[in-house]
């Protein structure tokens, strides 16, 4: 291990800082290669009894340090900061310092991207920038001087409004930058650069006039008009549906190519990774375009949850970003089709979310003990977080939500606050008591309900008992039964929805659950129905309930809620999926049913059912989804009963699928949902068709898309078709793509994530030879996760490979990122940590991969967090 220790931190073990900071000025006298930095702050006490104030910092080279104008001796530099003795009650303190951007490969506080410099501070970068107190509760007013070269930094950007600037000798210039609102320096940023600027304004409803600007690289203006569009309908949005304006009189985005996340919410200077701002039909798919869309309305959603209202400590980081989520997500339903963004979501969940829940990664939403914050950025903070707002609002309905919200914002606007602050708001506006509920925020692990029925003629009653079960995970022993919202609906044989009474009473559809087994009786029942359980997925739980074939075939056809027809077909498919994968490993033949593929045949053929959900229902679950529903996962057995249906669907609705193909042929490309929906469909059909035994014309036909396309979604499908099914056209489109696109990086991530993730067998080979690759660089993370996070986390059966050397490549990979950039080391290290999930064989290679990484000099704590944990008997 390496030499500072890492040490724990607890969530209980929150104290208030002994000192706050008011107001700081900065200067920064700005260049790639030495950056100084001087900080004047106006430090108060909070706690009496104080002397000494003690700064975070890391790889600072500290220059002066003054109190009150005053030179100051009495101080030492630490492991992690400074500590400053002997100090007044409030004082002025001036530091200056220096650090090196372009030596700052960790992309964390101030670095270079590409000829630009920015920023990133959140969680805990700040430090790296000048000492301060970085922590999300020091709440400060900012102003910032930035000087420069003109030539190579034309534009100087900070958070707030510009205030002045001014021409210097030597062809340097400056800007200054106030921002009226008290921030945690986790908001601030800075950015310098030369770059084309699209410029728009939003008048707020109170008819303040905003300005609008996107900064990207020269050349890039015609990739930026579906960010700002996507901007002026999330300010509409926020003002439409949460009664939430903008406060600034500018919004900037600044979108870089090299960030170690998706975008960052700093206060009026949004900083994006490019992928999340760039898109032109010819180089974006449907799918970024929907990507764009959702994070620019979360950054700047961010604005009132997050900013406005902000986290007393870390460990409060879904207050901001599970409510953040749960915004986007309700932002991008309101401006598309809200059933297809609710499926995206719950496959995210399913297939990411319930794996890290089953980790040794294990959190509640609201983390106990930390070592390394960036680690807690995760799915579960983030999407099981969002769930759990989500939950609250079908338990108060939108109305009552809305209220808890205004009340969320007059308690706790321009300061800090805590998970429960948010949960007390919401329970104190509606009266609904959540004081069960609140469990979910600290519980780890995905609830098991378990439901049986029974139907008594006579009586004309139905019964339903339901059992809920959380199993243990490694972080918490024991579990206890939750508040949890089950949606439910009966139907008749007709399809007629049957009203839920009890004793002359009508029923809420939305069950309560508190206890681990309860009982709920239906009167007026005049025939056994066919229940639909869990609409909408009220709540992020498995379900366990014995469906006959027929009952799910009836689901798909007449369940009043779109999801829940989506969801019958998965539960379908999940039982011959599991039966299938144990023929497989017993060496039987693979086998489905003519009635299942009727079903959905029955489904491709629909008139009634919107394009986009077909082409949902059409997809089946992606192997890390199917592996959820094991205990110890066969990646292999998997693959193949995948494959197998697959072939299976495409030979049997071959017609079928054909005809859906040529009537959703669109004209010229548009971005709009009903567009969108039938190039989805039409794809679907292309992929399944791919896969049809003996049927040579499809290689033609994906060729023919491929080539005749006028943009990247229809392109892009038909290279996926080509990669996956192994058509004999796949390496002569690679190489066209290759060809066109080679210089573009956004654009040649789509390239490798297919080929990181092809089904061939040497494709780790061949993903070894793509790291030579003039594209590649690991460098970027965004090529680092194209492809070799595709192959480790979306190529289950290369990566888990008998012989190990999938563990291999990817210890040596982590090796070399370990330093480099341990954040984004430590998102690829996942798929190793899971051990536990699989065979001895395999968890003995996995265990010695992951000893190697602990013993590397200087492990970083992101990394040694995991490895530890994972290597914990
Ligand atoms: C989630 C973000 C981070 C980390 C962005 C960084 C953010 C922290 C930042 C949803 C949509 C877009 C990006 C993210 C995301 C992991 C995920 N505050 O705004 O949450
Ligand atoms: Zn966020």
């Amino acid at each position: 291990m390496n030499l500072n220790q890492p040490v724990v931190k607890y969530r209980l073990d929150y104290t208030k800082p002994d000192f706050t900071i008011t107001d700081i000025d900065l200067d920064f006298d700005l260049s790639a290669e030495i950056t100084t930095i001087t900080a004047r702050s106006r430090v108060v006490q909070q706690n009496q009894s104080a002397t000494m104030l003690r700064l975070d910092g890391k790889d600072l080279k500290l220059i002066a340090v003054n109190i009150d104008e005053e030179p100051w001796q009495d101080y030492q530099l630490t492991d992690t900061g400074i500590e400053i003795y002997g100090v007044p009650n409030e004082f002025t303190l001036t530091i200056v310092n220096e650090i090196k951007p372009i030596d700052n490969t960790a992309l964390e506080g101030l670095y270079v991207s590409g000829e630009a410099l920015c920023t990133q501070c959140e969680a805990e970068g700040f430090r790296h920038i000048t000492y301060y107190l970085d922590r999300p509760d020091v709440l400060a007013r900012f102003s910032t001087r930035i000087t420069a070269s003109k030539k190579q930094y034309p534009y100087l950007l900070s958070n707030g409004n510009r205030i002045a600037q001014g021409e210097l000798s030597e062809g340097r210039h400056w800007v200054q930058w106030q921002d009226p609102f008290p921030k945690p320096c986790y908001l601030f940023a800075l950015v310098a650069g030369d770059f084309d600027v699209l410029r728009d304004q939003f008048v707020t409803g109170c008819n303040r006039k905003v300005d609008l600007e996107i900064y990207v690289d020269k050349g890039n203006l015609d990739r930026s008009d579906w960010a700002m569009t996507s901007l002026k309908n999330a300010m509409h949005w926020d003002e439409t549906r949460f009664g939430l304006e903008y406060d600034l009189d500018i919004f900037m985005i600044v979108a870089v190519d090299f960030f170690n996340m998706g975008a960052m919410e700093n206060k009026g200077l949004n900083v994006f990774n490019s992928k999340y701002v760039l898109a032109k039909p010819q180089t974006a798919t449907d799918d970024d375009y929907l990507g764009i869309e959702g994070v620019i309305g979360h950054e700047y959603f961010h604005n009132w949850t997050g900013n406005r209202v902000t986290c007393r400590d870390w460990f409060q980081l879904s207050l901001k970003e599970g409510l953040t989520v749960f915004r986007d997500q309700e932002f991008s339903a309101d401006m598309g089709s809200r059933a297809v963004k609710r499926i995206d979501d719950v496959k995210i969940l399913r297939s990411v979310q319930f794996t890290e829940d089953a980790s040794p990664m294990a959190h509640p939403i609201r983390p106990e003990q930390v070592i390394e914050m960036n680690n807690f950025y995760t799915v579960t903070v983030y999407e099981k977080g969002a769930e759990v707002i989500r939950m609250m609002h079908t338990l108060l309905g939108e109305d009552k939500f809305q209220a808890g919200m205004r009340l969320y914002f007059k308690r706790h606007d321009g300061s800090a606050a805590t998970c429960d602050d948010f949960v007390a708001a919401m329970q104190d506006a509606s009266g609904i008591d959540l004081s069960h509920f609140k469990l979910w925020y600290s519980q780890s692990g995905t609830p098991e309900l378990e439901v049986t029925d029974h139907y008594d003629a006579q009586r004309q009653q139905y019964t339903l008992t339901v059992k809920q079960h959380t199993p243990v995970t490694q972080d918490q022993q024991e579990k206890n039964p939750l508040h949890i919202p089950l949606d439910i609906e009966l139907y008749r044989a007709n399809g007629e929805i049957i009203p839920l009474q009890y004793q002359g009473q009508v029923i809420d559809h939305v069950l309560n659950l508190h206890q681990s087994e309860e009982v709920f009786t239906f009167d007026q029942v005049s025939e056994k129905p066919v229940i639909a359980l869990l609409r909408d997925f009220s709540a992020p739980v498995k379900l366990q309930y014995d469906y006959q074939d027929s009952e799910l075939i009836f689901l798909m056809q007449y369940a009043s809620n779109a999801f829940n027809r989506y969801d019958a077909a998965q539960m379908l498919l999940a039982k011959y999926i599991a039966i299938n994968v144990s023929h497989y490993q017993q060496g039987q033949p693979l086998t489905l049913p003519e009635s299942i593929v009727d079903a959905f045949r029955a489904v491709l053929l629909s008139e009634a059912l919107d394009c986009a959900l077909i082409s949902q229902i059409l997809t089946l679950p992606s192997e890390n989804e199917i592996a959820n529903q094991f205990k110890i996962v066969d990646p292999d057995a998997i693959h193949q009963v995948r494959q197998f249906l697959l072939v299976t669907f495409a030979n049997e609705m071959f017609d079928e699928l054909n005809a859906v193909y040529r009537h959703n042929l669109t004209a010229t490309y548009q971005i709009d949902h009903v567009d969108m929906a039938k190039r989805a469909l039409k794809n679907s059909c292309l992929y399944l068709l791919a896969f049809a035994k003996d049927q040579p014309e499809i290689d033609t036909l994906v060729v023919k898309q491929y080539e005749q396309a006028d943009n990247m979604t229809d392109s892009l499908a038909a290279l996926n078709a080509a990669v996956r099914a192994q058509l004999p056209c796949k390496d002569k489109l690679l190489h066209d793509f290759d060809d066109q696109w080679h210089q573009d990086g956004l654009v040649m991530d789509k390239w490798f994530m297919l080929q990181a993730t092809s089904p061939q067998l040497d494709a780790l080979m061949n993903v070894k030879k793509l790291l030579t690759h003039r594209s590649f660089t690991l460098n970027n993370p965004n090529r680092i996760r194209s492809l070799i996070g595709a192959f480790v986390n979306n190529n289950p059966v290369a990566f888990h490979a008998v012989d190990g050397s999938g563990y291999q490549f990817l210890g040596e990979i982590l090796t070399e990122l370990n330093q480099k950039n341990p954040q984004v080391a430590s998102r690829l290290i996942d798929p190793l940590i899971r051990l536990k999930r699989y065979d001895q064989k395999r968890a003995d290679l996995m265990r010695l991969t992951l000893e190697k990484l602990l013993k590397l000099d200087n492990l970083s704590r992101d990394l040694y967090e995991k490895i530890s944990k994972a290597l914990t008997v």
